[in-house]
């Protein structure tokens, strides 16, 4: 398990990590340090990818992760897909911007060498995306998972039986699942099937109140969690 996501939820009881790609307003850096200062008791980590980037430029993004970095677990999302010395460099630049944890695509099949003691790295092996064709693959792509020092796997929360095949093959990798609320998975649904962690965007981000949203989702959570 990754030390630190794994100390943060426990301590909140929350397996939120929250997805920041969209933002109300004209000021999208003040919009999302305002709404990790009111939600942060409830969130335990962010997924920050391309949008929020380029929205907020690398600056900025390294300042909301040095802002909040102690309390929160920050995953960077873009998809690494390179030749592997370009995703090794971009693992690394992203671990100087304070980052924990990064997603990768494994479809290149390009790295055989992941740095140790590094950020966490994570494999995507499903997606939420009906007809994808990662999930047409995504008995290869475990076979390749399985070859490498992942800390875990990102799988869609949208479809359940991918996350218990996942579960079945990985009984240690840490799962992330993204698909929870706007596109469909109910709260709880995937720590249900047997992911770790539920990756939750638009239904919290832009929702008129998001400390309810994530009570909500949070109170789920919980239930699942003393279920089991
Ligand atoms: P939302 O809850 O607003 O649908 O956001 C889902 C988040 O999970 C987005 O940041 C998206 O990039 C990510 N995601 C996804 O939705 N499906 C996938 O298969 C993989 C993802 O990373």
């Amino acid at each position: 398990m990754p030390e630190k996501l794994e100390h943060i939820s426990k301590l909140k009881g929350s397996w939120v990590i929250l997805a920041l790609d969209y933002a109300r307003g004209n000021s999208p850096l003040a919009y999302w340090s305002e709404l990790l200062h009111r939600t942060t008791g409830l969130v335990a980590g962010v997924k920050v990818g391309l949008p929020a980037l380029l929205r907020a430029g690398p600056t900025g993004i390294s300042e909301l992760v040095q802002s909040f970095g102690d309390e929160l677990y920050f995953l960077a999302d873009f998809k690494l897909a390179d030749i592997g010395d370009v995703v090794l460099e971009e693992l690394s630049i992203l671990e100087e911007m304070g980052f924990d944890g990064a997603i990768v695509h494994l479809f290149p099949r390009c790295l055989d060498r992941l740095p140790l003691n590094a950020l966490d790295v994570y494999g995507l092996v499903s997606m939420t995306c009906p007809r994808s064709l990662v999930d047409e693959h995504m008995g290869e792509l475990l076979d390749y998972a399985s070859t490498l020092r992942l800390k875990g796997l990102v799988v869609a929360a949208t479809k359940p039986d991918a996350i218990r095949r996942a579960r079945e093959r990985f009984r240690h990798a840490v799962i992330l699942s993204p698909g929870v609320g706007v596109q469909g998975a109910p709260p709880a649904s995937a720590l249900s099937a047997g992911a770790d962690y539920e990756i939750v965007g638009r239904s919290v981000v832009l929702s008129e109140d998001p400390v309810r949203e994530l009570t909500r989702i949070v109170e789920a959570q919980r239930a699942v969690k003393h279920e089991g």
